[in-house]
């Protein structure tokens, strides 16, 4: 299997960590999507130019959950379990990190970067509407379990890390105390730990350019 993605990009690194909690073993092409003709180059593999994008033989998967969906199959340890409705809250759960708090995060993300008279305030405020709306069920739901859907680290949690990676540079959650014990937990899983190191010299080089 070949992955397709960029140690930044926060729905590669989540199918890295679903990887890696399945301790699967894969080949990996980092896919440079700020560089124009790398990107021409890599839409010749996937025309929507996204990534991630898994490869397994003639399977090209791309969308970061089906990719899970894919690989869950592979080995013993499940990131989508139980009976269909236990399965449903999972995928449930999946998608609200990505949709609302991750988009939400990275669109925080993009526009902090921008010259303050080029950023879209309408689009900053649904950001922070959906990342208020995401933390208060958050830190209501970490009251009483450990993870997105439990006891157990599943898919949902590979979602909501990133997010959170990123969520403290643009959206501090320090004041929600159940949302900062889940992302301790999340931190100490060596999964996410390695996902965040090899991640690490690309965001200080990103933040530097930033800067300058
Ligand atoms: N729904 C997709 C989203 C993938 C996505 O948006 N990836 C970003 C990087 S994190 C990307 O490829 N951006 C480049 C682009 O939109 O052209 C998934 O879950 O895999």
């Amino acid at each position: 299997m070949k992955l397709y993605h960029h140690p930044i990009s926060t729905y590669s690194q989540k199918v890295l960590i679903a990887l890696y909690e399945k301790d699967l073993d894969f080949e990996r092409e980092i896919v440079q999507l700020m560089d124009p003709e790398k990107r021409a180059v890599y839409r010749e593999v996937y025309p929507m130019g996204k990534i991630p994008l898994l490869v397994d033989g003639e399977h090209r998967v791309p969308e970061s959950s089906i990719i899970i969906e894919y690989i869950d199959r592979m080995g013993e340890r499940r990131l989508i379990k139980g009976d269909a409705d236990q399965q449903r809250k999972i995928r449930f759960k999946d998608r609200m990190f990505d949709l609302y708090l991750n988009e939400a995060v990275v669109t925080l993300l993009f526009q902090g970067m921008k010259p303050e008279e080029q950023r879209d305030a309408e689009r900053i405020e649904n950001a922070w509407h959906r990342i208020k709306t995401m933390y208060m069920f958050m830190e209501n739901e970490f009251g009483g379990q450990d993870y997105a859907n439990g006891d157990e680290f599943l898919m949902a949690d590979c979602a909501a890390a990133p997010a959170l990676l990123y969520a403290q540079k643009v959206a501090p959650f320090s004041e929600h105390k159940n949302i900062v014990a889940y992302w301790e937990r999340l931190k100490s899983r060596p999964s996410v730990a390695r996902t965040i190191n090899e991640a690490a010299p690309y965001i200080e080089a990103m933040e530097k350019q930033a800067a300058a």
